[in-house]
Parts: C-alpha cells; structure tokens; sequence
C-alpha cells in the first residue's frame, strides 16, 4: 500500500476494513465477481437439474431426493419443484450472475481504473451496494426450504400464478421471498448505478475527453443509465405484487377470477399490467446484460488484434441507439396478449430497427480483425466466440420481432434457444473474455492459456450443442416451462433429442469446472504478470498489477490520446498508451492520433 493519494488520507485499515467492508472499487469488484460465481454455480446446478429431468425423465435420482426432500417423490423430480427450479435458474442467472458480474464486477472493477480515477464517486455508498446482495441471495434461496418451495411463476413472475399464494405451492410464502429478494437487489443496483455514471461524467482524469474513454466505459456508462431508468419499475411493480399478496389491493388480479370453485375476493386489476411493468424493465434488462460486453469484446479485439478499433464514432453511436431502442419495444414479448395488430406493428418496427446499430456493431468488429496480426489468445478467442454467439442469437431475434412468426414459436423452445445464444452465452463469453484478459490485471499473475484454450473449445462446441437443437425442438411444438416430452402426443418424437441436448449440456457444464479450476490455481500459481503484459493502451495497464491502492502511485495520469493507437506506423513500438503526448512519438499516417477517434485512410 503504497499511497500518496488525496482520495480518503489517514486511513487505517484491518482485515475486516480491507477485505471485508471495503470501500475500495477493487475489492468491492472483487467481491461482486467471487460472489456472482458462486451464483452461476447454484445457478448451473440447477440448469443440469433441468436437463436431467427433460433428457432422462423416467430415470430416478436418489441424491437429487436426499438434497431436495421436498422437491422429489419416489426419487423423481415433482412438476411443481421442476417449475420451481426453472423460475430459480432463470432469476439467479439474470439478476445474480450476470447483472452483478458484469456491473458490479467488472463496472467497480475498471471504471475508476480506466478513466483515470483514485475511487468511485461514493465510496460508501459502493460498499452498501455489494452488502445489499448478500442478503438477497439469502432471502432467494431460503424460498427452497420454506412451506410450498421456491416460485412457480418463472423468471417474469406473471400473475396470476404469482399473485394469489395459492395458485401453486410456490405462488405462497417462496414467491413472496421472491419479490422482496428482487427489491433489495434493485436497491443495489440502483445506489451501484448512480456511482457508476456520476464517476465517469465527474471523475475522469485530465484528458480523458468522452471520445477518449475505452468502449468498455461506455457499454458500462449506457448500461448504468439503463438500470437507473428501468429498475425502479420493476422495484415499483415488485412492491404493488406484494401488496395484492399481502395488502388486499387489486393491482394485477382481475374481479371475478375462479379458482377451484371459489370466487377470489379482488377486484379490476389487471394481469396485463404486471406484463408491461415488467417487460419495461425485462428488456432493458437484457441490454444491461449485453453492452458491458460489447464494450469489454471491442476492447479485447483492439489489444489482441493490434490494431484501433473500426468506426469508434459508430461503436459508440449504435451502443447509444441501442440502448434508447431498448425503452420502445418491451411489447414484442406480448404479442400474443391480445393487443391490437397496429400495436404489434408498431413494436415490430422498433425491434426490427435493433438490428441496424447491432450489424454496426458487427461489421466493425469484423473489420477491425480484418488482416489484423490476430494474437490468439483466450481472451481473445472468447472474444470472437462472442460475435459468433451474438449473430446467431441475434439472427432468430429477427423472426422472433415479427408478430406473424413470433405467435407461431411463442413460448416454445425456439424462444429458449434464441435467449441462450443472444443473451445468456454471448453474456458469459464477455465475461469469460473479461477474466482471461485482466486477471493479470486484477491479481498479478496470468490464468493459465492451455486450459483456457480448452476451456474454450469445450464450451464454444457446447453450446452449439446444447442450445442450437432447441429450435428444432421448438419448431417442433415443444413448450418452454414444460415438465415432460412424455406427456404429449405431439412431442414423443423428440425424446432422443432432448437426450442429446442433455447430454451437451453436460459436457458444457463440467468444462465450466476446467475454468474454475483454473481460476483459482491460477490466484496462487500463476505465472507473475508484468504491469502491461498484453502491450495495452488503456489507463489501467499503465499502473502496477494489481494496482495499489488509489490506484495510480503518485499523481493522477494524463490522457493525451484516444485509447486504440495500436500499430501507429513509424511508432516505436505497436501500442502508444493513452498517457503518452503526442509530440512524443511521429504523427501517425491516419491522423487524428490525439484527437480522439481517426478517420482517414488508416481506418
Ligand atoms: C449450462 C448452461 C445452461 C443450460 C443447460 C440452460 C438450460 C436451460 C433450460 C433447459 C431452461 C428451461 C427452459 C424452459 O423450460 O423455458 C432454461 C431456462 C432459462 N435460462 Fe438457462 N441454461 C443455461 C445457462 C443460462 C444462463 C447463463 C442464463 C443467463 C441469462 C440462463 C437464463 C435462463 C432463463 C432466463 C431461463 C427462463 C427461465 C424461466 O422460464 O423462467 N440460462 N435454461
Ligand atoms: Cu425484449
């Protein structure tokens, strides 16, 4: 700790201040990361869980039962606890791996470090942030062992089956956990994404102009303005939920609903109002999980590719079309709700203009490899997986955006395969790119390349297999939430495919074990990682690894130039960090070095 740094003087600091209520951007990404992986562990656990049952329906699972008492009768898995176990993987990957990874982890992580910052704006408040997630992932889980088990309802928690707590054993007290877990990790966020924007508009370093900034920062900054604006309807849409439960209101449960032969006492609300409410939020939501990592995926590309990212202007143009896009089409998850035909033209037509700022986005990357002097790397190698993740996820969004094809697949498992390649796996290449490149960063020492590289092409393949089949068998007629091919006429045929995609997915799911291995030997074996291995530009590698704390020893850098001079001809060298002035080196051949994003010929 070597520290002459103004942000927080004097300060004394014991284990428990250090590593456990830190206020340090560092550890608090730390903690959000380590955190978030337990999560995808539960969260994996229970995916194979689903896989298990859907590929090998009939077989018995003694220790599933001796885990899950409640949940299995005759050591075969209960349709209600299947339903449950969905709802629960789906809630847990979205809002407590992905969202916390990428904003939490890696937005504490590299914000204050690539803008050229000691800290956060508010450190306190950051440390709060990560302390409100503990508690919810306690309140989440405890739904399991409670009377009735965890949520029925899904990830979305459509009422009625999540309004009225006798629905289904899970509509009870777990659904309740459910809202008030999902309010204080709202909560989180939100204080997470008031500190993530005010840091990069207030505390950014002399120099650092906006079109200065890594693509990283600004995938980080849009998706903080999208928490911002879209988290509080649902923190809004969770409490009024809890009040119908609990109050005696009639927010989203219709007058005149039969249940079993009684009448439920409530009166003119509206389930369709739940779907609005949440969708508004659901899909920013899944921008919030996207654009961090089309920003860390440009960054990575850049270093390991040697050259300056194609089109930044147009980088950062289509993250901001998208991103205001992502308010006006949440109706495209309710075309079959009954809304009038112009309605779902309407949002037809938003979600289809997605498409032009993503090919954007596509192209340049596409561009930016083109005749580049590829490093093939991890980091790397995970970065290109995304782009092809992304295109074929991105594609079925384009028949999924037209009302006419969207009523057909609706709710089948041609929707699952879409999510789990656009969103869920691209989500995680980002992230696995992320860590393969700035664990150096992060720890001092590299993760080991040979079984990163396998780590890779196992899962790369994996998913392939495990997801791409999902849309024959969604084609095909097979229901998303469904218990059992077995129950149906109709989907007899696919047992087998349901045993192949099983068998994938657990190949994929072991090969994450070959990464967590990985990581953690890593931490204490891996080979010591000089300040700048990679020959990267960016503020955070002009310091120590891992940075001391406040960051930078000594006075704050100066930026003197955009982030991606990569391969400048006549250049010493084929990186120029940020923090060398231009008059330093030759004036690069496409200009503009300096002043922000070239144009010209060298683009
Ligand atoms: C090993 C990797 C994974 C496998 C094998 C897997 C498998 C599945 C399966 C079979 C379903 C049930 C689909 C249904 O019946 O509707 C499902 C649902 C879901 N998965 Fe995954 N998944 C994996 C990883 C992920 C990740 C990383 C995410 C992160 C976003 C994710 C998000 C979801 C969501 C949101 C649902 C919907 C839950 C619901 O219907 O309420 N999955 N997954
Ligand atoms: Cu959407």
């Amino acid at each position: 700790m070597t520290v002459t740094h103004e942000a927080h003087p004097g300060h004394r600091q014991s284990f428990l201040t250090r590593y456990i209520f830190s206020q340090d951007h560092k550890i608090i990404g730390l903690q959000y990361l380590f955190t978030s992986l337990f999560m995808a562990v539960v969260g994996g656990f229970l995916a194979m869980l689903i896989r298990m049952q859907l590929g090998f329906p009939t077989a018995k699972f003694y220790w599933a039962q001796w885990l899950f008492p409640g949940g299995f009768a005759n050591n075969q898995i209960k349709p209600d606890f299947y339903l449950a176990v969905v709802t629960m993987h789906g809630t847990i990957m979205i809002f407590f791996v992905l969202t916390t990874a990428l904003s939490g982890g890696f937005g504490n992580f590299l914000i204050p470090l690539q803008i050229g910052a000691r800290d956060m704006a508010f450190p306190f408040m950051n440390m709060l942030s990560y302390w409100l997630y503990p508690p919810a992932i306690v309140v989440l889980l405890l739904s399991f062992f409670v009377s009735g088990g965890a949520p029925n309802a899904g990830w979305t928690s459509y009422p009625p089956l999540s309004a009225l707590p006798n629905a289904a054993p899970g509509s009870g007290l777990g659904q309740t956990l459910w809202l008030i877990s999902l309010a204080i990790l709202i909560v989180a966020f939100l204080f997470g994404s008031l500190n993530y924007i005010t840091t990069i508009l207030q505390l950014r370093a002399r120099g650092m102009s906006l079109l200065r900034m890594p693509l990283t920062i600004w995938g980080l900054l849009f998706t903080a303005i999208l928490m911002l604006l879209s988290f509080p309807v649902l923190f809004a849409a969770a409490i009024m939920l809890l009040f119908d439960r609990l109050g005696g209101t009639s927010f989203f449960v219709p007058a005149g609903l039969v249940v079993g032969n009684t009448v439920i006492q409530h009166a003119g609300g509206s389930p369709l109002l739940w779907q609005h409410l949440f969708w508004f939020l659901g899909h920013p939501e899944v921008y919030v999980l996207i654009l961090p990592p089309m920003g860390i995926v440009s960054e990575v590309l850049a270093t390991h590719a040697r050259k300056p990212i194609f089109g930044y202007p147009f980088m950062v143009g289509s993250m901001a079309a998208i991103s205001f896009l992502s308010f006006v089409v949440w109706g495209h998850h309710m075309f079959v709700s009954g809304m009038h035909p112009l309605v779902g033209m309407a949002f037809m037509t938003t979600t289809l203009a997605i498409a032009i700022p993503s090919a954007v986005k596509t192209f340049n990357w596409l561009a930016t490899l083109w005749r580049a002097r590829i490093r093939f790397t991890t980091a790397m190698m995970f970065a290109i997986g995304f782009i092809s993740l992304f295109v074929t996820g991105g594609l079925t969004g384009i028949f999924l955006g037209s009302p006419a094809i969207d009523i057909y697949v609706h709710d089948t498992y041609f929707v699952v395969a879409h999510f789990h390649f656009v969103m869920a796996s691209a989500a995680l290449f980002g992230i696995f790119a992320g860590t393969y490149h700035w664990f150096p960063k992060m720890f001092g020492r590299f993760m080991n390349e040979r079984l990163g590289k396998w780590h890779f092409w196992l899962t790369f393949i994996g998913i392939y297999l495990t997801f791409f089949p999902m849309h024959f068998a969604g084609i095909a007629g097979m229901m998303r939430r469904i218990f059992s091919t077995g129950l149906y006429a109709h989907l007899q045929g696919l047992a087998w495919v349901n045993i192949f995609i099983s068998l994938a997915a657990f190949m994929l799911g072991a090969a994450q074990l070959l990464f967590i291995w990985n990581l953690f030997a890593s931490l204490v074996r891996g080979q010591r990682a000089p300040a700048n291995p990679w020959g990267a530009t960016t503020l955070e590698w002009q310091t120590s690894s891992p940075p001391p704390h406040g960051n930078f020893p000594g006075a704050l850098p100066e930026v003197h130039r955009w982030p991606y001079d990569y391969s400048v001809p006549g250049a010493p060298e084929d990186f120029i960090p940020q923090t060398v002035p231009v008059t330093a080196v030759p004036a690069p051949v496409h200009g503009g070095s300096g002043e922000g994003p070239p144009g010209g010929k060298g683009q």
